[in-house]
């Protein structure tokens, strides 16, 4: 089958300089989130000698070899590694993959002057996408194949190596600031996973409406409040990145900035409401481009900025169907809790100048276990031996060498512990899945049944050809269902299919020694007394905002949002 499709990488096109050029020299040019929106509007002010630098720099670097990153040849230095997580955020949710409606120009600048992934995997699902991030891993294989909810006591293995604990014997400084995720007991904390600092949540930030302030903020092991202010997250947390930054800049360090946002309910930062032409979410959106140009506006203040490879991606793709708190994965199809690409293909951003080519595009299958083995490629740590590591390098894609292919033959789509669908080269076959099922792994059950589309039969598709998925030609290409099929043995044998546990996979772990296995604590009394306990909170945080707001006289635009719920809800208050 022909295709049009670029594979490998790609040079910088007329567009983008000229997209290129429409932005000053610095991220964020004026003080405080207003000029977010004047900046949008400078165009032609990009200083002409940062341009030709920048031009200079691609010149030079896509004529540089193989081998060690200028950085660490040329002077010696470990690099810095920065890494901005977004939660929820779409496919097409930022400028330079194609918005319509929210403007990124400082993301999308970071784009024109690095390299922007076409085809990067995450889960389906916020925890796993993050034990693979860290781990290097599949998540089934590390045994975080899905979320685990409040009081649940489980977690990411403390046997588990992560990045962090990878890079500290290389003496750098490690933070993680924002959503963890990976545990919520003391055991599993940041701090136990090689952090040195921690300042975040340890949990969701809650998907029920007005229920989520119910999150405790940590800064390390001590608990800060029960109650934080979620508006402030995405400025608190970029402030907490830039302060560390600055304390670690005569070391080398590794900055995980994982923001909370935009997953709902969402609650974007005062000065950025009603900015964007795309509601709260794209307002939460528009705020996170606004901070991460303060990040690497702090990078090149402190001459680091050469020094520091920065990466920015999602967790998963974006959950559909709650109106302007939800956003798009154009032309993808489906969103988040599914293996439609839609739910797992989100943006992935990389920037390191003199090292990653300007203006680069790589249309390989890459995914988020590669960053792991990458920052060991780059830093030379040596990566864990403690089990098999499923993620490959990405250095040389990023080098944006024609002849550098994908380093994964195939990659596997689960949704749990429930092999769905894989990839090889440019098809993608969903396995038949001719009946619904409930997860068996932990408290996010339903999600499974609720999301997955039933087939009779294994679907194929050709992702160049038809990103969107919409043609199944699994009649006009036999043997390459065959094929696959035969893969996806492979990934049944060494990482499992639904409740049977493949030989690679390593335990969850557990704070608990009645439930060492998340499915034996679902339904338990101990489950049942902690959730009790967890409605009973909530039940006594709504009923005192209902008493609160009674007795306002005005109520802001969220608020009136918070109080139709209470009257469509009597019951989730009064009862
Ligand atoms: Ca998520």
């Amino acid at each position: 089958m022909s295709s049009r499709h670029h594979s490998g990488c790609r040079l910088l096109g007329v567009a983008d300089i000229g997209r290129l050029m429409r932005f000053p020299g610095t991220y964020c040019p004026k003080p405080g989130p207003q000029g977010s929106a004047d900046a949008r509007l400078e165009c032609g002010s990009w200083h002409r000698r940062q341009f030709l630098q920048v031009i200079g720099q691609a010149a030079a670097l896509f004529g540089m070899a193989g081998g060690l990153p200028a950085c660490r040849s040329a002077r010696g230095q470990l690099p810095n590694f920065v890494i901005i997580f977004t939660d929820d955020q779409g496919y097409n949710d930022l400028g330079i993959y194609g918005s319509p409606n929210i403007r990124t120009p400082r993301i999308d600048r970071m784009a024109a002057e690095g390299m922007r992934f076409t085809d990067f995997y995450v889960s389906p699902i916020c925890s796993p996408s993050r034990a693979a991030l860290l781990t290097g891993s599949y998540p089934v294989r590390v045994g975080m194949p899905d979320v685990h909810l409040y009081d649940a006591p489980f977690g990411l293995s403390p046997d588990e190596i992560t990045i962090a604990d990878m890079l500290k014997p290389l003496g750098y400084s490690t933070a993680c600031i924002g959503k963890w995720h990976l545990g919520q007991d003391d055991k599993f904390a940041p701090n136990r996973q090689g952090f040195d600092h921690f300042y975040g949540i340890r949990i969701v930030n809650g998907t029920q409406p007005f229920e989520n302030f119910a999150v405790p903020l940590y800064y390390n092991d001590r608990k800060i409040t029960e109650r934080p202010n979620h508006f402030q997250f995405t400025q608190d947390f970029t402030r907490e990145a830039m302060q560390f930054v600055e304390r670690s800049q005569h070391q080398p360090f590794l900055l995980y900035l994982a923001h909370p946002m935009p997953h709902i309910p969402i609650y974007p930062g005062k000065e950025f409401q009603g900015v964007s032409d795309a509601g709260l979410y794209g307002d939460a959106v528009e705020e996170i481009d606004w901070c991460t140009g303060l990040i690497l506006d702090h990078l090149l203040s402190l001459g680091l900025d050469e020094r520091t490879l920065v990466i920015y991606t999602s967790d998963n793709g974006p959950w559909l169907g709650f109106g302007d708190q939800s956003g798009s994965a154009e032309p993808l199809r489906g969103g988040k809790l599914t293996t439609w690409e839609g739910g797992v293909r989100v943006p992935c951003i990389m920037r390191w100048p003199n090292n990653i080519p300007a203006g680069t595009i790589c249309s390989e299958l890459v995914t988020i276990m590669d960053i792991m083995p990458t920052i060991a490629d780059l830093s030379g740590a040596s990566l864990p031996h403690h089990g098999a590591i499923d993620g490959k390098s990405l250095w040389p894609l990023m080098q944006a060498s024609a002849e550098a292919k994908s380093p994964h033959e195939v990659y596997y789509y689960y949704a749990g512990t429930w092999l769905q669908a894989l990839r090889a080269g440019e098809w993608k076959l969903h396995l038949a899945r001719p009946e619904s099922r409930e997860g068996i792994y932990g408290e996010c059950a339903p999600w499974l049944a609720v999301n997955t589309t039933i087939m009779e039969q294994p679907e194929l598709y050709n992702l160049h050809e038809d990103p969107g998925e919409t043609r199944n030609v699994a009649a006009q290409y036999p043997d390459i269902v065959v094929r696959l099929s035969a893969l996806a043995e492979e990934a049944r044998a060494e990482l499992g299919d639904y409740g049977q546990p493949g030989r690679g996979v390593r335990p969850t772990g557990s704070a608990h020694p009645d439930y060492p296995v998340p499915h034996e604590w679902l339904g338990s009394p101990h489950w049942e007394a902690t959730s009790s306990a967890m409605q009973e909170d909530m039940r006594a945080f709504r009923k005192y905002r209902f008493q609160l707001l009674s007795r306002e006289d005005t109520l802001d635009a969220r608020e009136q949002l918070e109080w139709k719920w209470y009257m469509d809800h009597p019951d989730q208050v009064f009862e």
